[in-house]
């Protein structure tokens, strides 16, 4: 048996010789960035995009410090800690090659809840020129029925009263800005690395919304000083498991949480920063002017491809992406959703062919060693859908475009939020914010078929649309008929 490493600084050099590790100093770093919401995405892309930045640059002024806001994050605290902020990205290749580095480009973290007046302070210190957030697309506090910012959540309510103890990122944010503005310091970029289309002017609307109703005049600070450049962000990132670690330990290395991804690495920015910004250009990101054709293209083929498959493939019993793209039926069924419900409606992208775009997706979805969970992709539908899919929908009903694939998701959704099983009764994980509501509004259909639709905070006016209620009717109906949804899959693409 081979003994392993713990990884930590100190072990770095007597790590297995194929892990590539950081060659630069890091006890020099500034943390120039602080990133709310570290999670697996952030571990895989920016701070991997830095650590290489690092690495080929030999600027100091680039550190990461994390920060957690939500007690769930102490247990990332704790590990990143206890490895001195160090941690593997596991790259798994389709062919079975793995390549193992570890990243050090994150050097602190700091939870929210132990200290907000550190959080503050940190977000506000001279170094800090960038807080970038993965905040998930549900962290937007935005109400999709009113397109406004939701003043209703209790959270923000607290806020508003009590802004030396926040709770929210919008209530951070406002008060190290505050203090930044009072003590003379400029503002920083806030950038957000979330799949919201126009993630920027999002973060920037909710933002402005939020220290609007606490203080005028911060607000217009905030709107003259601070930029939001919107971006387009890709890297598949699995959730970590038990047997991921194990891997990692036979090769040598304990790692308390590794992150696992795929090969294919994308980030395109706008290139707006309030304070100065990394040369991420220098490895490999790029700054457009306009991301806004890369971004719905992601979103809508990649991210809703995700969806499509997440929602079909539970129903069906398939428990992975690259398991449903082995399935002959899925592929077809995702590629004539791209082709002739997704690609009408996208704007084209100078330098991208679409059909290279969405071979490349198929083949990244089919790598069969990134075990990519239904679970993790139906996880917070009620935030992903309406900016992945229903927006298709809705611009296809408007244009006279087709909607039959699409229609068939959200039939499979209300099944799902319904029944919480699949087509053999097995039960399902489901974890969302709007779990119980889902479910109510899905609990209806026997009674009313378009019950699910109610929900207009997700769905809007799409129960008014006849074109698509009357697709979506018949689809249900089959589907609480026989629940075997490749039937009714096999139906539409014939
Ligand atoms: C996924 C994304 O959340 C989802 O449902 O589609 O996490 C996806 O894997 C990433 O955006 C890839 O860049």
């Amino acid at each position: 048996m081979t003994t392993s490493i713990e990884l930590n600084q100190k072990s770095l050099q007597s790590l297995p010789e194929s892990f590539a590790r950081p060659s630069y100093e890091r006890s020099n770093l500034k943390a120039g960035i602080v990133h709310i919401g570290v999670g697996g995405f952030h571990r895989s892309h920016e701070a991997y995009y830095t650590d290489k930045l690092l690495a080929e640059t030999m600027t100091q002024d680039w550190g990461i410090c994390g920060i957690g806001l939500r007690e769930a994050d102490r247990k990332i605290g704790d590990i990143l800690k206890q490895q001195d902020y160090l941690y593997t990205l596991v790259v798994k290749h389709p062919n079975g090659t793995i390549e193992n580095r570890v990243i050090g480009s994150i050097i602190d973290f700091m939870l929210a809840t132990d200290n907000p007046t550190a959080v503050i302070d940190k977000m506000a210190h001279e170094d800090t020129k960038i807080v970038s957030l993965t905040i998930t697309e549900g962290g937007y506090n935005f109400n999709a029925a009113t397109n406004e910012f939701d003043f209703s959540n209790p959270d923000v309510q607290q806020d508003l009263v009590n802004l030396d103890a926040p709770v929210t990122v919008f209530g951070y944010l406002t008060a190290a800005l505050k203090k930044r503005r009072d003590q003379g310091l400029p503002a920083f970029t806030v950038q957000s690395c979330d799949n919201i289309q126009h993630n920027g002017n999002m973060t920037q609307k909710m933002l402005l919304a939020f220290a609007r109703k606490q203080d005028a005049e911060l607000a217009d600070w905030i709107e003259q000083e601070v930029r939001f450049p919107n971006a387009m962000v890709d890297r598949i990132t699995p959730v970590t498991t038990p047997a991921d670690m194990e891997t990692l330990r036979a090769s040598g290395v304990e790692d308390a949480w590794p992150v696992v991804c795929e090969p294919f690495c994308q980030w395109v920015i706008e290139d707006e920063f309030s304070n100065g910004r990394p040369q991420w250009e220098q490895v490999g990101a790029q700054f457009v002017p306009d991301v806004t054709p890369y971004e719905t293209m992601k979103i809508r083929l990649l991210n809703a491809g995700h969806s499509v498959l997440g929602l079909l493939g539970s129903i069906h019993g398939h428990d992975t992406i690259d398991g449903c793209i082995a399935d002959p039926l899925f592929a077809t069924y995702l590629r004539r959703f791209m082709d002739i419900e997704a690609s009408p409606v996208l704007d084209p992208v100078e330098g991208i062919n679409l059909d290279v775009y969405k071979n490349t997706l198929i083949e990244r979805f089919g790598n069969p060693n990134v075990k990519d969970n239904l679970s993790r992709i139906c996880l917070e539908s009620s935030a992903k859908l309406p900016k992945f899919l229903i927006s298709t929908i809705s611009e296809n009903l408007a244009n006279g475009g087709s909607i039959h694939h699409a229609a068939l998701v959200i039939a499979a959704w209300c099944y799902y939020s319904d029944k919480g099983t699949d087509k053999n009764g097995k039960a399902l994980d489901i974890v969302d914010e709007m779990k119980a509501s889902l479910h109510q509004a899905a609990s209806g259909t026997e009674s009313d078929v378009l019950s699910f639709l109610t929900l207009k905070d997700i769905f809007g006016d799409l129960i008014e649309q006849t074109a698509f209620t009357e697709e979506y009717t018949q689809q249900v109906k089959a589907l609480y008929a026989n629940p075997d949804i490749a039937v009714l899959m096999q139906e539409i693409i014939k």
